[in-house]
């Protein structure tokens, strides 16, 4: 558990770092919290990107708490507060019985698909899983080799078809592998693509009913993969492609590299979508199951 919470604390470190200073600094210069102060904690607060209505919540109890007993600990109304509003369920992917679960990987260019597709399959092995990966980046001059190599750094074997082939034809081809083959796990990785493109949309949309004329119940997740950097647009993307698509879920990634780490508390909110992993790093172990309460310890902890 120590090292669950220390890879989430320095995969947050940029957020926490800027967001804990911003705490300090205004505490430390007026402790008893007058209204201005608040506004100041009221702005940091949003501009970690956890979402206006959270940021509001925890001034008012801040705002309470301190007129009550004349200072508050801020810091620990805010993780209590962050600790509530985020999904109490656990990071953990749903598995199909029988096997494999398929899992689909979607989302706009260059989030980190098949950085994580490669991480997960990495996670699922070391659970003892069996894990078959899936190139259905078609598109994307490398994507295929890339994935490849992911294969051979964490022992998984690669379905692949040719560059412009048919997604949707090599997502079914990998399924029939899998099932074949006994696996428990089978990762697809998507190419990139803007959620405001509408036939790229209904591409994507087009894959999952090929899957499903083999397993009427896959794919049994779609993640979408979203960069944390993006921060509020991401609200957007995820808007989108659960229209377009139906996401059972998100994988927020590229945290270690920003100060917006609060984005996932407002997708968990607005979207009512649960974040199942994070992405905290470009290594093979940079992928966290996610926890809420490790998650609010190292954005204030
Ligand atoms: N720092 C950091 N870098 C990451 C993380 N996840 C992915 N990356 C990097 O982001 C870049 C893009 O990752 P890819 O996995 O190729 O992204 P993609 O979504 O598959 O890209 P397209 O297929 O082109 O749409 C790579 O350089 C990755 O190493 C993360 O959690 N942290
Ligand atoms: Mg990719």
């Amino acid at each position: 558990m120590i090292g669950l919470f220390q890879k989430f604390r320095d995969g947050l470190a940029k957020t926490h770092d800027r967001l804990v200073g911003e705490i300090k600094r205004i505490v430390a210069r007026a402790p008893r919290l007058d209204p201005e102060s608040l506004e100041e904690l009221e702005a940091a607060l949003i501009a970690s990107d956890i979402g206006v209505e959270t940021a509001l919540r925890i001034v008012e109890e801040v705002r309470a708490a301190s007129a009550q007993t004349g200072e508050a600990d801020v810091g620990a109304i805010a993780r209590r507060i962050i600790g509530e509003t985020l999904s109490s369920q656990p990071g953990v992917l749903r598995s199909a019985t029988p096997p494999p679960t398929v899992v689909l990987l979607v989302g706009v260019n260059g989030t980190g698909k098949t950085t994580s597709a490669g991480k997960l399959a990495h996670l699922l092995k070391q659970d003892g899983q069996s894990v078959l990966l899936a190139a259905a980046d078609t598109f994307r001059a490398a994507a295929i080799e890339q994935l490849k190599i992911w294969g051979q750094r964490v022992g998984c074997d690669v379905i692949a078809g040719q560059y412009g082939a048919d997604s949707a034809a090599v997502a079914y081809d990998a399924l029939s592998a899998a099932i074949n083959r006994g696996c428990d796990y089978l990762l697809v990785d998507t190419a990139g693509r803007l959620h405001t493109k509408r036939n790229l949309m209904e591409e994507m949309a087009k894959l999952q009913r090929v899957l499903r004329k083999q397993r009427p119940d896959a794919p049994h997740e779609t993640l979408l993969v979203l960069d944390a950097s993006t921060g509020m647009n991401g609200l957007n993307q995820a808007r989108e492609f659960h229209q377009a698509v139906g996401l059972s879920g998100l994988i927020v990634t590229k945290l270690d590299g920003t100060a917006k780490g609060g984005i996932v508390v407002a997708i968990n909110r607005e979207l009512k979508l649960p974040v199942k992993f994070i992405g905290v790093g470009e290594q093979v172990d940079d992928l966290q199951p996610f926890d809420a309460k490790a998650f609010a310890e190292g954005l204030l902890g």
